[in-house]
């Protein structure tokens, strides 16, 4: 029995228009854990500044993922909602971490090789830090589980390492300050799910994403119902039938993808969706997946503006979940630096 109550944690970039993969991977995932844990869920805007951010953007972006998050049912009674840099704690663990982490660590994170390209000499050392600040958001509750999607997986086991070289590196002192040996919790990732990994719809081998220069390689959760309906008929599939069972979709990306979607939209399995649309073309199944994506996000987007017609309601809301989560940051915090040696 783990001495940590459970709890979530987890955030989003403010860094530019939501995604499908977003909402799938993450958000729609976020709502019925408020109903089993103690939720904790963060607008990640010290993240977001590891790219450049035009200030007035970083602002629009972060009420507008608080409006996504409130219209896609997180509750802020049931739910701390904050944004990150209110917190100054999360600045202070994430510079403790730096000297935990090693560098190779860090070298070996496939999203910085990803982002950095062969620029990796001009990028931010905010960007290259990345993993730590993470695993500061994360530890700093002592949350015990994570929902992310698949890409996030890596960054998720360097947290646990981060946990783990700390409570060893400190045993002795953890122990002299009265503290449990395990004094961070080793977080368990929830990755789970049809559509742990949504694909651009132009190229089935890259993730969506928000950063992806083409339009059409993602649905955003602001697009009206034609732009959905449009970017579903126009993504790239081959010329097959769809296959009656999971297996095969082996080696058919863009269809599989497109299948995902489809079941976790619906709530579905992936073999029930091919027992219903097996041995049909995408001339059938994309017009059914275009109407389940819009009616869908159809009443969050309307939600969406509904929220966001009153930007100071949301700050106020934001306050509201600092306020609470500032004690236990502070909490954790004195006892990092007791545990460290640092004087107070
Ligand atoms: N394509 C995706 N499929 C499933 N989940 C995804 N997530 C992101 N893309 C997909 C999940 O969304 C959460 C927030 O991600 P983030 O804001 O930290 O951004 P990111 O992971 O760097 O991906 P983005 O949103 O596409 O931004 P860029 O373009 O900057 O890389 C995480 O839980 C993530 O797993």
């Amino acid at each position: 029995m783990s001495q940590f109550k459970p709890r979530v944690f987890s955030g989003i970039q403010p860094s530019g228009d939501l995604h499908l993969g977003n909402y799938l991977g993450a958000i729609k995932r976020f709502v019925p854990l408020q109903d089993t844990h103690d939720c904790i869920y963060c607008v990640v805007d010290m993240h977001a500044i590891t790219v450049w951010q035009e200030p007035e953007d970083l602002r629009q972006s972060t009420l507008e993922l608080t409006a996504a998050y409130l219209a896609a049912g997180l509750d802020p009674k049931k739910s701390i909602i904050f944004n990150q840099s209110q917190i100054k704690e999360h600045a202070e663990l994430a510079w403790v971490f730096n000297c935990i982490a090693r560098v190779g660590w860090m070298q070996r994170m496939t999203q910085f090789k990803d982002k950095a390209g062969k620029n990796s000499e001009n990028v931010s050392l905010g960007l290259f830090a990345y993993p730590s600040l993470m695993a500061a958001d994360i530890l700093l509750y002592k949350a015990t589980h994570v929902p992310v999607g698949d890409d996030q997986k890596q960054h998720l086991e360097l947290t646990r390492d981060i946990a783990q070289k700390f409570n060893n590196d400190f045993a002795k002192s953890i122990k002299a300050n009265g503290h449990d040996e395990e004094f961070f919790p080793i977080t368990e990732p929830l990755i789970a799910g049809p559509a742990t990994l949504v694909k651009s719809l132009r190229d089935g081998s890259k993730k969506m994403s928000k950063s992806d220069p083409s339009d059409m390689s993602r649905i955003v959760l602001t697009d009206d119902s034609d732009t959905i309906a449009k970017k579903i008929k126009k993504a790239t599939t081959d010329p097959e039938p769809l296959p009656s069972e999971a297996k095969g979709l082996e080696g058919r990306l863009e269809a599989a993808n497109l299948v995902g979607i489809y079941a976790a939209l619906s709530g579905k399995g992936v073999d029930e969706v091919l027992a219903e649309f097996g041995g049909q073309g995408f001339g059938a199944f994309k017009p059914a997946l275009a109407e389940l994506a819009v009616s869908e996000l159809a009443p969050m987007n309307a939600e969406m503006r509904r929220y966001l017609a009153d930007p100071a309601e949301i700050e106020n809301i934001l306050r509201d979940g600092a306020g609470r989560a500032r004690p236990l940051a502070v909490q954790t915090i004195d006892q990092v630096r007791d545990i460290i040696g640092f004087v107070r």
